[in-house]
């Protein structure tokens, strides 16, 4: 049994725009949503520092600049790690969301999700879009491998799936969604979400389409940004059901996920493992997918960024 960390250790280098998130016990998951939620349980989790904002564009642009990374989706995958993949799948390109022209079967995503050449972290819609004039919006189209390698160089961590979840509740146990149990608290907007019919009609209301640049959310009750809406951000865990892993006897202590070869999507002929990423997006919407919740998860293959996911980093004392 960990022992929950209550007082803020003095700060380290390097954690200036980063906040304390005292450890504690806390219900992680929940039984009222999506099945990969339940069962809710509890959970002890250590005191870490965790970056107030997603990773910005201007962040990840001073990271390239330094260390000459190139990102995942700027490569072209290596055709031994994809047998009997279509040979122009075999391009350097990402994941972009496209508005479908009119209503689509909603059971299948390909109708908007489009793999895109060209598509990259500068170039977040594909080629001729640009990050110019988004300087402060979240880094996008970042692979598993992309964002561990901006972490080291940053003398930082990726969370782990508890960790993230316990800092998105901001100090409300058990409640509904980061700011409470109400999504539109006297008819405000507490994040970037999807309003209107989801993948077809965005009317916007709160104020972006597409990302927002960071901070234009009320912060979490501890002082975080964007943790729900936004983009999705990465974790370290792989991805498992809760079911699996929890324990309903007793309190887990620091869990890390499940196993890698266990994340696989049964179904993906190169098997490529699967991380657990949090916190809904801009594309979430009461529609199609009611993410925006801290419990909320969903499995993400680690060669795979697309344009709704982002990450922050911890620093674990
Ligand atoms: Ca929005
Ligand atoms: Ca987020
Ligand atoms: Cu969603």
């Amino acid at each position: 049994m960990s022992v929950a960390q209550p007082t803020r250790p003095d700060r380290p280098p390097g954690t200036a725009d980063m906040t304390w998130i005292p450890g504690g016990t806390f219900l992680m998951g929940s039984d009222d949503h999506y099945p990969e939620e339940a069962p809710a349980h509890k959970v002890t989790v250590e005191g870490f520092w965790i970056d107030r904002h997603t990773v910005t564009n201007a962040e990840f642009a001073r990271f390239v600049g330094r260390t000459g990374h190139v990102t995942v989706a700027e490569r072209a995958p290596d055709p031994a790690d994809y047998p009997g993949a279509r040979p122009e799948l075999l391009v350097p390109a990402s994941t972009v969301f496209r508005r479908p022209p009119h209503r689509v079967d909603l059971g299948n995503h390909y109708n908007w999700w489009t793999y895109v050449p060209g598509a990259d972290w500068r170039h977040p819609q594909g080629p001729g879009s640009s990050i110019k004039k988004k300087p402060d919006h979240p880094v996008v189209h970042v692979a598993w491998e992309d964002v561990q390698a901006y972490a080291r160089w940053a003398g930082k961590e990726l969370p782990t799936e508890a960790e993230w979840e316990l800092a998105c509740r901001g100090g409300l146990d058990g409640a509904e969604f980061a700011w409470g149990d109400e999504l539109n608290p006297g008819g405000r907007w507490m994040a970037n979400t999807w309003q209107g019919e989801f993948p077809v009609e965005n009317t916007g209301e709160d104020g972006w389409e597409g990302t927002a640049p960071v901070g234009r959310f009320p912060p979490n009750g501890y002082g975080l940004l964007d943790m729900v809406g936004n983009v999705w951000e990465w974790t370290v865990d792989w991805y498992q059901a809760h079911g699996e892993l929890a324990h309903a006897c007793c309190t887990v202590a620091s869990p890390r996920g499940g196993e890698r070869d266990r994340s696989v999507d049964p179904g993906d002929p190169a098997r490529i493992p699967r991380k657990v990423m949090k916190g809904g997006s801009h594309l979430c919407a009461p529609n199609y997918c009611r993410r925006y919740r801290p419990a909320a998860r969903m499995p993400q293959a680690v060669d795979t960024g697309t344009s709704h996911l982002g990450f922050r980093c911890i620093v674990r004392p």
